[in-house]
């Protein structure tokens, strides 16, 4: 790899990667390289009459992929990191058409047309592999906390969270749903003695909004635990697996982010600040901004007001708005025991976005038909996810996560189009 050679001594070395410049002089002719892991200058004397490398170099198009043999010297009037390599070797293995689709400036559209050429660009592969990092980070915090992976199926007989964004397709006689989250499975763990359990895996939704922070289909982070006595046991788990993911993130990646992508990543201390819904609306208008509609959600503005206030006010990127209306939240939301009109839920909100949705579940199987039945479902379709109750089941909790759009957020990038590898939109199914 390129990021090797500067540790190697001078001496013979191979390298191959897509051709970044030519500078085709009349009497050297320089290529820089470019590989997953950095960039090279590679020289060549030109010989007094062109022979075929010569010709090579000076056909070149940017983008091609080529392979070299050559001589490695350390030299420290080489801007490019003090190195460069003396061609003896050129194969030209992938040539490239001469004209990019896509420029620097180009529209994300047009350069979502062209992902795998977009990919290439440096910063692009930097979110991946901090993706990559994330990932792993979480996973390690799960297995050493005794978690148990899962994997549900995404084929679904019903709705998980509601029949408004439900993509439908023909199964054989039949026809089946894209699932729109593990919920019910990630809960039918508890009564089958998991204890607790996570999945990353795909999640649809046919939304058809096209804003920064929906997709149709999106990696989900999904966790629950048994034996919770509120939300606030899984408000503890969710923030000691975010400064788990921020900590690793910020080890491996922190210099190349505040390179790339001038950020600063912050591992944020815990517990993160935890304001009543209610009171961050009243909070919200203090600074003048009235959230629409007085027994809904949080707006986006909204999410970006609060987020404003906990920043300066409590110095926190993260902010978990707790005890969500029942009215606004499914029916599998454990409502407050004093106080039904409330549930034991939170959304988790980091850099004026919400990540995720967490709560406690309601597990006692009578009340959780009547919650069903207040939201004009019908038991009798539920009939397989009720029996999961019907049997012995732990209080439990648990929570969902949008991973693009907690990496959207940490490098604060305009859109979860930035760090979806391939992104599913109502109008956009290829590449
Ligand atoms: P919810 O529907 O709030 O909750 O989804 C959880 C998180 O998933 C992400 N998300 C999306 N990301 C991209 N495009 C979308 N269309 C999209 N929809 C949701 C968001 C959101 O916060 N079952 C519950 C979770 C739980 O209670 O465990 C659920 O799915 O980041």
């Amino acid at each position: 790899m390129i990021k090797h050679l500067s540790g190697l001594d001078d001496g013979p070395v191979t390298v191959a990667g897509w051709v970044e410049t030519v500078r085709d002089q009349k009497k050297v002719q320089f290529v820089i390289l470019r590989d997953e892991s950095g960039s090279v200058q590679l020289v060549r004397p030109r010989p007094a009459e062109d022979d075929a490398i010569a010709t090579s170099i000076s056909e070149l198009t940017l983008g091609s992929f080529v392979k070299v043999t050559g001589q490695l010297k350390h030299d420290e009037r080489v801007k490019l990191g003090g190195i460069e390599v003396k061609i003896d070797e050129f194969e030209v293995v992938g040539k490239a058409l001469p004209e990019n689709p896509i420029a620097d400036d180009s529209s994300i559209d047009k350069r979502l047309d062209w992902r795998f050429l977009d990919l290439r660009r440096p910063e692009q592969n930097l979110v991946f592999r901090i993706q990559t990092t994330f990932e792993h980070a979480l996973r390690t915090w799960w297995v050493e906390h005794d978690f148990v992976e899962i994997h549900t199926p995404k084929l679904m007989a019903s709705a998980s969270e509601s029949r408004a964004e439900l993509f439908e397709l023909g199964y054989f006689e039949g026809k089946a749903y894209l699932s729109q989250s593990p919920q019910f499975f990630k809960q039918m763990a508890q009564p089958a003695g998991f204890g607790s359990v996570f999945e990353i895996g795909p999640a649809f939704r046919a939304d058809p909004s096209f804003t920064s922070r929906h997709a149709t289909e999106f990696t989900s982070v999904d966790a629950e635990i048994s034996w919770v006595d509120s939300a606030e046991d899984v408000m503890q788990m969710h923030e000691a697996l975010i400064v788990a993911g921020f900590t690793a993130v910020k080890e491996k990646h922190g210099d190349e982010i505040k390179a790339l992508f001038d950020v600063d990543v912050v591992v944020p201390s815990t517990p993160f600040p935890r304001i009543p819904l209610a009171e961050a609306k009243r909070i919200v208008a203090e600074r003048g901004y009235t959230v629409p509609r007085a027994d809904d959600d949080m707006d986006p503005e909204g999410e970006r007001q609060i987020s404003a206030y906990v920043k300066e006010e409590l110095g926190s990127e993260f902010v978990f708005l707790t005890d969500y209306a029942s009215s606004i939240r499914p029916f599998y939301h454990h409502r407050h025991d004093d106080d039904p009109s409330l549930t034991q839920s939170y959304d988790l909100i980091f850099n004026g976005t919400e990540i995720s949705t967490g709560a406690q579940r309601e597990h006692r199987v009578d009340v959780l038909i009547e919650q069903a039945k207040d939201k004009g479902l019908e038991p009798e379709e539920l009939d397989f996810y009720l029996d999961f109750f019907r049997y012995g089941v732990p209080p439990h909790g648990g929570f969902g996560m949008g991973l693009s759009r907690v990496l959207m957020l940490m490098l604060h990038l305009p859109s979860i189009r930035e760090t979806t590898y391939l992104f599913r939109g109502p109008n956009r199914l290829l590449p």
